[in-house]
């Protein structure tokens, strides 16, 4: 199989290899993200591999085989990148992530390092301050009554704490989210959007190359943690700063997508808002079932890298594969009524973190922010009702909104 001459700017639609089902659907276009679940279910019940015409790309969107793909570093690297383009033969738009698109034993130093910089014990360390920020920010909301779920609160409270937490200096973080777009869009095909979020967020990449340095992060924030590990040889000087800005690339779209995902899933189905009213414990757990539910990383692909078989279909070596993590996370065979948020719901085994050696390194401190926002909310809001049209935000990779006016009234 071809899954390298693909890119439909570059070339056009490429047929289906013998047997694979072709379907004309684009993951990438505007009509897709406004209302992904229909082809969603045309992925996962057309087969279980099947190959998008406009990009000649295989693709699998059922649980088990997203599951398995995931699995199996092996025989699907992310060293060649996880969007579309193929490090070996389209370059790349920047200098790769040695942890995300590595493969072991580079990952493998790299993950230890990141392990320690976001282990349970810093995130216990900062959980009275971001309980308190967010007790602050929810008390201000309910003052205010209406507000943009979106900019006042989703944006809002990850870029409060996140930057002050890995120690950067005040100056510039205005361009974390721009950049995080540009990144996040750049996993896609080389798009109009793509290249627009390229534009904007130009100067945000040496930006973000200098805040990685160790000079520029204050010695009490845990981002230092990645640069001791090199002091005691785990990883060099460089390999620091470049994982410090994997944490400053991954950490702020990702947990706003994540804190907007569950404040939009709790805005339509009340029922679920009042059971966490009553039981607050139910934080958590509704933060994960919104990760499932609307999964804000929706995609991520691998390549191929010796002969293996999906569904019986030859793959061969530099083969391209995409993943629908959003698809499996509503994928009927796994899931009991996939399409109800459901906060008690056995959320266990989703993947909208991933699975395996590339899962979620952050994801504990996803889990905290959530979880202080919605204990913050449980506490202190009565109601919350959507009181306008939200609008989504088009991204290559993050599903999520840009706009969402809400009105809460107090307990
Ligand atoms: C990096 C998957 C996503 C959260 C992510 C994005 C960028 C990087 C890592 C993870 O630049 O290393």
């Amino acid at each position: 199989m071809d899954g390298g001459k693909a890119f439909p700017e570059l070339g056009g639609a490429v047929a289906p290899p013998p047997g694979v089902p072709g379907l004309d659907i684009d993951p990438f276009s505007e009509a897709f993200f406004a209302d992904p679940y229909p082809d969603h279910a045309r992925l996962r019940d057309t087969a279980p591999f099947v190959w998008l015409i406009k990009y000649g790309i295989g693709a699998i969107a059922r649980y088990e085989d997203v599951r398995k793909v995931l699995l199996d570093w092996e025989t699907f690297s992310s060293a060649r990148g996880v969007g579309m383009a193929d490090f070996a033969k389209h370059g790349r738009f920047r200098l790769p992530s040695i942890i995300l698109e590595s493969d072991p034993p580079q990952h493998t130093r790299s993950r230890a390092v990141l392990n320690k910089t976001l282990s349970f014990l810093v995130m216990k360390s900062l959980r009275e301050t971001f309980a308190a920020e967010a007790d602050r920010m929810i008390d201000e909301l309910v003052e205010k009554r209406e507000f943009d779920g979106c900019a006042e609160l989703a944006e809002a409270f990850p870029l409060r704490v996140f930057p002050d937490a890995i120690g950067m200096n005040r100056e510039g973080r205005d361009n974390l989210l721009p950049y995080g777009d540009m990144v996040f869009n750049s996993f896609g095909p080389p798009n109009q959007r793509f290249l627009a979020s390229a534009t904007r967020a130009e100067a945000a990449f040496t930006w973000v190359e200098t805040q990685a340095q160790r000079e520029n992060l204050s010695p009490d924030g845990f981002g230092q943690i990645c640069y001791q590990a090199a002091d005691k040889g785990e990883v060099t000087h460089k390999e620091a700063a470049m994982l410090v800005r994997a944490i400053l690339t991954a950490g702020v779209d990702t947990t706003v997508n994540g804190i907007g995902a569950v404040l939009f899933a709790l805005a339509r189905f009340p029922g679920e808002w009042r059971k966490l009213r009553e039981n607050r414990s139910l934080a958590r757990p509704a933060f994960e079932e919104a990760i499932r539910f609307e999964s804000p990383v929706q995609t991520f692909f691998r390549t191929v890298t010796r002969p293996t078989t999906l569904d019986g279909h030859p793959l061969a070596e530099g083969d391209k594969i995409l993943m629908f993590l959003g698809a499996a996370n509503r994928d009927p065979l796994k899931w009991e009524n996939p399409d109800t948020f459901d906060i008690e719901r056995p959320v266990a085994g989703h993947v909208g973190f991933g699975v395996g050696i590339h899962a979620c390194v952050g994801q504990l401190l996803a889990r905290l922010e959530g979880e202080v926002v919605l204990d913050a909310m449980a506490r202190k809001i009565g109601t919350i009702e959507v009181t306008g049209e939200p609008e989504r935000r088009f991204n290559n990779t993050l599903r999520g909104l840009k706009k969402l006016p809400l009105r809460v009234t107090a307990v």
